[in-house]
């Protein structure tokens, strides 16, 4: 019999979905993954995954066309695929574009994860089932937040997520599924997105470095977030998923900083001082509504799962902005380079 898991992961050309893909191919799994299809193909940040190494194909990954909207193909691939573990990362993720587009939000971010759980629910396969909610869903509830913490969401996107997390609670509390929430608060990484504001930061500064840009254009600079690092908060997706019990969990660094700060030190790292002279603000990317203070209390996750983030801000900083910089050809100035261990200099391949 064939003992190898099986995962399928919607969102896996996204940031935390390559960095899923990556992390279950080293424990042995199976990965399927849900891609769109576009005119152009978008599979970047998966490429060292479907590259192959001369005479040695390495380990792929098996990708399924489908789009979270689409209910039938959802019903037929989680048929055809039969996963043991289904983790749903795909989602029209950004906040501030989320005020533009509330409708296309909300049927991808709320309604496609009740078609999935209905595309479950209706095979009557016995997969585990994990949702993709996050710290947004608090708004500006009071910090630092918990699993115990009210919902109060400032954002289309933020509403959006509460209700996926509430179709996935009911799921589990109704219909005896093994369905969880990981409330993720913000992580970033080398693969970010980049219109978020880390990479956003990051990759302006190295483009700056590198003399290609003359100034970052940014909105408020006065919220705070608990930025951790995306690759230790993957691994804690999977910690929930095999617990023996499902159950909601926070995930975060229990650390915050404002925007502002990010950007002190990573011009600080970049060796600028006068850094104010390459920053113009836009109200442009100003949001009708702001979260303002995020920090979680990830107490739970740390007694239960046994998962502790290890990279926090300043080693997080490091590790975009080196890599941002290897991919514009550059180096850091040398007094910034021995602040980080887990910095490795850059992931051009996966960016
Ligand atoms: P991301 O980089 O923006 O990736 C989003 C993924 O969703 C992409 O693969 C995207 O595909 C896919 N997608 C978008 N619309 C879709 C649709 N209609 N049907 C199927 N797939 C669709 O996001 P991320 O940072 O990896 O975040 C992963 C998940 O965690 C998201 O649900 C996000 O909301 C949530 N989350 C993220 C954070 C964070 O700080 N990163 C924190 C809490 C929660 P394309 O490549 O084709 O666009
Ligand atoms: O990087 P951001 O766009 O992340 P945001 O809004 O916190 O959302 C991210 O984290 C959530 C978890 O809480 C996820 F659920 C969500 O999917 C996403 O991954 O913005 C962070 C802060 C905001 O306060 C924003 O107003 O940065 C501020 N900001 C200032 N200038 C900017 C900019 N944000 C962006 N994206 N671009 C700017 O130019």
């Amino acid at each position: 019999m064939d003992k190898k898991k099986r995962a399928f992961i919607t969102g896996i050309t996204g940031q935390d979905g390559s960095y899923l893909a990556d992390f279950l191919l080293d424990k042995g799994y199976e990965v399927h993954g849900l891609v769109r299809r576009s005119s152009t193909l978008n599979r970047e940040r998966l490429e060292h995954l479907t590259q192959t190494d001369g005479e040695n194909p390495r380990q792929g990954i098996i990708l399924h066309y489908g789009d979270l909207t689409d209910a039938s193909m959802l019903g037929r691939l989680i048929e055809k695929i039969n996963p043991h573990e289904v983790y749903n990362l795909g989602a029209q993720s950004h906040v501030g574009i989320s005020f533009e587009m509330p409708v296309y939000t909300t049927e991808v971010v709320a309604m496609g994860t009740l078609k999935l759980l209905e595309a479950i629910r209706s095979t009557g396969i016995p997969t585990r089932f994990y949702q993709a909610s996050s710290s947004e869903m608090f708004g500006n509830a009071p910090a630092p937040q918990s699993e115990e913490t009210p919902f109060d969401p400032a954002s289309p996107y933020g509403v959006a997520k509460v209700a996926a997390y509430n179709f996935t609670k009911n799921y589990r509390e109704g219909h005896g599924m093994f369905a969880v929430n990981g409330i993720l608060f913000n992580h970033e990484s080398p693969r970010r997105g980049e219109n978020f504001v880390t990479r956003k930061i990051t990759l302006s500064i190295a483009q700056i470095l590198a003399g290609k840009k003359q100034k970052i254009v940014l909105g408020n600079l006065d919220a705070c977030r608990d930025w951790g690092y995306a690759p230790e908060y993957v691994e804690a997706m999977w910690r929930m998923m095999q617990q023996d019990q499902p159950d909601d969990y926070v995930i975060a660094t229990g650390e915050t900083h404002s925007v502002r700060e990010f950007l002190e030190n990573a011009f600080h790292m970049a060796g600028i001082s006068d850094w104010q002279q390459f920053l113009e603000i836009d109200s442009r990317y100003h949001r009708p509504r702001e979260v303002h203070l995020l920090v979680g209390d990830a107490a739970k996750a740390k007694k239960e799962l046994r998962w502790e983030p290890k990279v926090k801000f300043q080693e997080l900083i490091h590790i975009m902005l080196s890599s941002d910089c290897t991919r514009e050809g550059i180096s850091l100035p040398l007094h910034s380079q021995n602040l980080s261990v887990a910095a490795t200099g850059g992931e051009k391949i996966n960016q």
